[in-house]
């Protein structure tokens, strides 16, 4: 049976920023830099959960989920992304697991949601091979102090997004625009996952990936369409389910013999962040259009995205259907790993279609006919919506501006209602 819960993340709701210790992350340099963050702003308050996580977890309990999907922030735990741990920032997340527990909630903690220590993307960050490392031991650390209490851990939220839209798209931080490099990331980044799952064998340790379905439009180019599925699913499944990369990809530069090895078969159970699909239009040539982030796409000619409305206002098609198609396919890439939506939701103005959008793939995950064993829906809050700043709302709880009260909206008694449901 599915459990049903919420998710943030820590960069995303926390606030903070130099609360106890924390030091800054790659996120708090990229947002300084001009022309980086649509609106201008930074996360140093955000919803500031950092100070108000007894309001939060009060939203929890009123709402009746049976679980809570945050991460860790890194930079809080250990400000130097190696050495001595900040008591002050792991007693925190002491804290929230105790005050979860205490109220039956399930805590689901992931270990990284981008918030990279910046003294590590000084040093290199993800496309050197040291922060694979790293992140092994910073892992360790965190599960060796809350494991006691945490039997389950997703390792990385979304590599893809830190490697291709960090290092070759360069509209996240690190904000570079280097294919190689990205490919370095992307492989580092599998290998940390691994080499953190592979050191915490009495614990359930798993990835969350942003996996979804790519559609080539009858005018769509064949070649773009097979590299946007290559760089956003193949790529990780082929990796950790089979220990090879895809073809069409060639090889990471940064790939070691053995490394595929201990990437092979790492993660205990997967989790997919579904929010849309990807139709792939003609070559840019044809239409003059080019969807912003096709440069994540390493080795396509400029294509078109041809997206279908309905919209959310990231521009992005709502299509429940998705989710179904990504949850039978990737069931079947991976026999025998349990899966779990570990995000679904949706930004919009008005609240009515946050509704039917969570209606619409609450009721395609029972269509699935797939078994999932959690589903998180994004998000609880209206947050900081990395590149498009605080212009995007995915929350069941709207933050007001200045005062930060927390004001639930129509789909939070919605899905209050749908958690109340006997099943
Ligand atoms: O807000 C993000 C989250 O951090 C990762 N998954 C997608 C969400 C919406 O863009």
């Amino acid at each position: 049976m599915t459990r049903f819960g919420v998710a943030t993340s820590a960069f995303q709701v926390e606030g903070g920023h130099d609360a106890d210790g924390r030091g800054p992350s790659t996120w708090d340099e990229f947002c300084t830099r001009p022309g980086a963050i649509k609106d201008g702003s930074d996360a140093r308050v955000a919803c500031d959960s950092y100070h108000r996580f007894a309001e939060d977890l009060a939203l929890l309990v009123e709402l009746g989920v049976g679980s809570y999907r945050f991460s860790i922030a890194w930079p809080r735990v250990q400000p130097a992304g190696a050495g001595p741990l900040n008591e002050p920032g792991l007693a925190y997340y002491d804290r929230v697991v105790d005050a979860l527990l205490d109220k039956g909630i399930c805590p689901f903690p992931t270990l990284y949601h981008w918030d990279l220590p910046l003294p590590l993307e000084e040093g290199g960050g993800w496309p050197a091979r040291d922060t694979a490392m790293r992140f092994r031991d910073y892992a360790t650390a965190v599960v060796a102090r809350l494991g006691d209490r945490v039997g389950t851990w997703a390792t990385m939220n979304e590599p893809w997004c830190t490697a291709l839209l960090g290092h070759a798209a360069g509209v996240f931080a690190p904000g570079e625009r280097d294919p190689a490099r990205a490919y370095d990331a992307a492989h580092h980044l599998l290998l940390g996952h691994a080499l953190a799952a592979r050191a915490l064998p009495d614990h359930d340790v798993g990835i969350v990936l942003n996996l979804t379905t790519v559609h080539r439009e009858p005018d769509g180019d064949p070649q773009a369409a097979d590299l946007v599925d290559a760089w956003q699913n193949r790529l990780w499944l082929d990796a950790l389910v089979d220990g090879r990369y895809p073809d069409v990809l060639g090889l990471p530069r940064a790939l070691r013999d053995g490394d595929l090895d201990v990437v092979r078969g790492s993660a205990a159970w997967l989790g997919i962040n579904y929010y849309t699909p990807f139709r792939i239009g003609p070559p840019a040539a044809a239409t003059g259009a080019v969807g912003q982030d096709v440069d994540a796409f390493p080795g396509a000619q400029p294509f078109s995205f041809a997206p279908r409305p309905p919209f959310t206002t990231m521009g992005w098609e709502v299509d429940p259907r998705g989710l179904v198609d990504v949850l039978q396919a990737t069931a079947q890439r991976a026999p025998g790993v349990p899966l779990r939506v570990t995000e679904n939701g949706g930004a919009f103005e008005d609240d009515a279609d946050r509704i039917t959008y969570l209606q619409g793939h609450l009721e395609a995950l029972q269509a699935s006919g797939v078994e999932v064993l959690d589903y998180f829906a994004w998000s609880l809050l209206d947050n900081f919506e990395w590149a498009q700043g605080y212009t995007q709302r995915f929350g069941l709880v709207s933050v007001e501006p200045g005062t930060l009260r927390r004001v639930p909206k129509g789909s939070f008694r919605w899905y209050q209602a749908f958690l109340a449901r006997p099943r």
